[in-house]
């Protein structure tokens, strides 16, 4: 995936500005969207009504597309983005209907498939309880819904309990569900939670998970655990405002991490973002590899036996640091567990060059 910087009106980076001291509420793990979150009151478009035109209240198909997309393959995909080429192509008009879905999933596929690495498989008017939405679930694929006034998507089916793993953008009262959750197929055939149309996503493997070069906070030519955890340094700094020089922050980093660290474009640095690049870090390097080099060797068994003293010492010291990414990519045999057999097949494998 090709990502872009985050573009956003002047209203919404004032807005952006005046948030980044409060950390976000009511961050959900299960998501990648949260549509309540303060942001989306400042984005708008105006190209169908001057009036109720932000996301805020009209996003839930932009963000249940985007939510869907994350389940199913980990790709952060930058709603805004979605959002101005739906509105261009008379797909999502806000403040004049929200998400028009048939234009939308007619046409989505053909701008953002490759780079997101979906298909749309179809549309279709129907129940969840389809034996063809089940069937899809559980082959790995996930679904956008359409309940009364609302997006919503469903990313799995648990055949033996007969529920369904949903990701809520917008928590309401009226349909009662929380941003992620466990559903079971009658809630999601009546009142509010009924689902009456769908649209079938599945992976095609073609999405690009590079991760930009801008993440590199502190410029030292590697995306690792370091940069993610001076992710949380500073977010620890504007919670508590008071700097701190740990890891290295300086004032280059901080500017970097205040104009690139929105990982998951929310409108708020906080440790959700440290935790979403570790992710995806920990998805794009080979295991072992734990200072992300694309090379394994003495570095990396070293770094995985420094975390295997600390963590096994018993005290009541916090990894942190490079350390803490060891956690996400150290266990190179595989086992489950991160420990001094790593560190020795990590050089064992070195040595003998494979
Ligand atoms: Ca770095
Ligand atoms: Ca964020
Ligand atoms: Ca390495
Ligand atoms: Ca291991």
């Amino acid at each position: 995936m090709k990502k872009k910087i985050f573009t956003i009106t002047a209203a919404a980076v004032m807005a952006v500005s005046a948030a980044f001291p409060c950390l976000s509420a009511n961050a959900a793990d299960g998501i990648l969207y949260d549509q309540n979150a303060a942001k989306w009151n400042y984005v708008k478009f105006d190209k169908y009504s001057q009036t109720a035109s932000d996301m805020h209240i009209s996003g839930c198909g932009i963000f249940s597309f985007c939510n869907a997309i994350y389940a199913l393959n980990g790709t952060i995909t930058n709603a805004y983005d979605v959002a101005e080429w739906a509105v261009e192509v008379g797909a999502y008009r806000p403040g004049s209907g929200g998400t028009y879905r048939d234009p939308f999933y007619a046409n989505v596929e053909n701008r953002f498939g490759q780079e997101l690495g979906f298909h749309v498989d179809g549309t279709y008017s129907g129940k969840i309880t389809d034996d063809r939405m089940k069937e899809h679930l559980k082959n790995g694929g996930v679904a956008v819904i359409n309940v009364p006034w609302h997006f919503m998507a469903v990313t799995g089916y648990n055949e033996d309990e007969d529920t369904f793993h949903v990701l809520e953008c917008a928590p309401n009262p009226s349909r009662g569900l929380e941003h992620d959750s466990w559903v079971d197929a009658k809630t999601m055939c009546t009142n509010r939670t009924e689902v009456y149309w769908y649209a079938l996503l599945s992976a095609t493997g073609t999405n690009d998970k590079t991760i930009p070069y801008v993440y590199d906070f502190n410029g030292d030519g590697l995306i690792n655990s370091a940069d993610t955890q001076l992710i949380s340094v500073r977010t620890d700094e504007v919670l508590n405002e008071t700097l701190l020089d740990d890891y290295g922050m300086c004032d280059d980093i901080r500017l970097a991490i205040d104009s690139e660290g929105d990982i998951n474009y929310d409108g708020v640095i906080d440790k959700r973002d440290a935790s979403m690049l570790l992710t995806w870090i920990s998805e794009v390097n080979k295991k072992g590899d734990v200072n992300c080099d694309k090379m394994l060797d003495g570095r990396d068994a070293t770094v995985v036996l420094t975390y295997y003293a600390i963590a096994s010492s018993g005290a009541e010291t916090e990894i942190t640091g490079i350390d803490a990414g060891v956690r996400a990519i150290g266990d190179f045999n595989s086992d489950g567990r991160v420990d001094a057999r790593d560190a020795a097949a990590i050089l064992n494998s070195y040595a003998s060059g494979t």
